[in-house]
């Protein structure tokens, strides 16, 4: 007897060119409070995952998002992100591609929504013009200019900072951030990843620093970045999570007042607006906003005979 194919029923959009793909239906169920269902998907479903980002029918860029019903009815939605590699704790990119997924279904509307991640409730503002601003949790550094040998690189400075995952930024403005360049740009952030993990250096609780940002100058944008996420890939986006990682850093330094409009450019030249809007001792509280555009509404099929319907890796 054959079984019948699995289907998962996903709508992909872009943010700032980052895709996002938002598991509308298809996944089976998770109990328990948000941190516990993503703690499920990494140890039980995680072919569910590779099945729906990885190869043959994603790519290594793609953030999934599994939309599940909020534990307070007041929000408009829960969500887990994830990757080839695992899960997220916030998503920036991804949750502005979340509200408009769920403009795009009629189960958005403009005004103020809350949405529960697994590291905290965030607040989503979809515009009228469609552009989505993310009060996204307490964001700060934790260390500042650590230094590190990175094999191949040299010696690298920068500062450890959580903006919803845990970040490195390097110190210093470099001028090859352009797409000519992403083969070089990724080798030295992972080799700058790896050397972090060697030398036992972490956020908090020893989590594991899985995002690096390289910086350099932009024309008509405060800064241009270089973002490596943990399975390798580069975000197209400026990070939402990065850039208020970022704010946490130039806040500390002196360099960014509370409500002062910081312009973050990606290595592809997207760009998304970030301020801070309120602080507590070394915590600041950023809203970042930027635009998605829904590319595609589709249902994926998980054929049992199908050697593949898994995802490869
Ligand atoms: O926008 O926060 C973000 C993000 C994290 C990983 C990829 N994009």
């Amino acid at each position: 007897m054959t079984l019948p194919a699995a289907t998962i029923r996903v709508i992909d959009s872009h943010t700032a060119g980052e895709p996002t793909r938002v598991v509308v239906a298809g996944w089976p169920d998770l109990e328990g409070s948000l941190e516990e269902r993503r703690r499920l998907l990494e140890a039980r479903h995680a072919q569910w995952r590779t099945a729906v980002v990885n190869e043959p029918r994603g790519h290594a860029a793609i953030v999934g998002a599994l939309l599940l019903p909020p534990a307070d009815p007041s929000s408009l939605a829960a969500v887990i992100f994830f990757n080839n590699v695992g899960t997220l704790g916030m998503c920036g990119h991804g949750t502005i591609g979340l509200v408009e997924t769920l403009r795009h279904l009629g189960r958005a509307a403009p005004g103020r929504h809350a949405i529960e991640t697994p590291v905290g409730v965030v607040e989503a503002e979809l515009h009228d013009d469609g552009r989505v601003s993310v009060r996204n949790v307490a964001s700060r550094r934790t260390a500042a200019g650590v230094e590190i040998d990175v094999p191949g690189v040299g010696r690298v400075r920068g500062d450890v900072a959580w903006g919803g995952n845990w970040f490195f930024l390097v110190h210093g403005e470099r001028r090859d951030l352009s797409t000519a360049h992403l083969g070089r740009l990724g080798a030295e952030a992972a080799a700058i990843r790896s050397a972090l993990a060697a030398a036992g250096v972490t956020g908090d609780d020893g989590a594991e620093i899985d995002h690096v940002e390289l910086f350099g100058p932009a024309e008509g944008a405060d800064s241009r970045s270089f973002v490596l996420c943990p399975g390798d890939a580069y975000d197209r986006s400026p990070c939402g999570t990065g850039v208020s990682a970022k704010l946490a850093c130039l806040h500390a330094d002196g360099r960014l007042p509370v409500g002062r409009v910081w312009t973050q450019e990606s290595v592809i030249g997207s760009r998304f607006e970030a301020v801070i809007e309120r602080v507590q001792g070394d915590a600041v509280w950023p809203v970042i906003t930027g635009r998605a555009f829904v590319t595609g509404v589709s249902t994926l099929h998980l054929h049992p005979d199908d050697p593949f319907r898994w995802g490869i890796g």
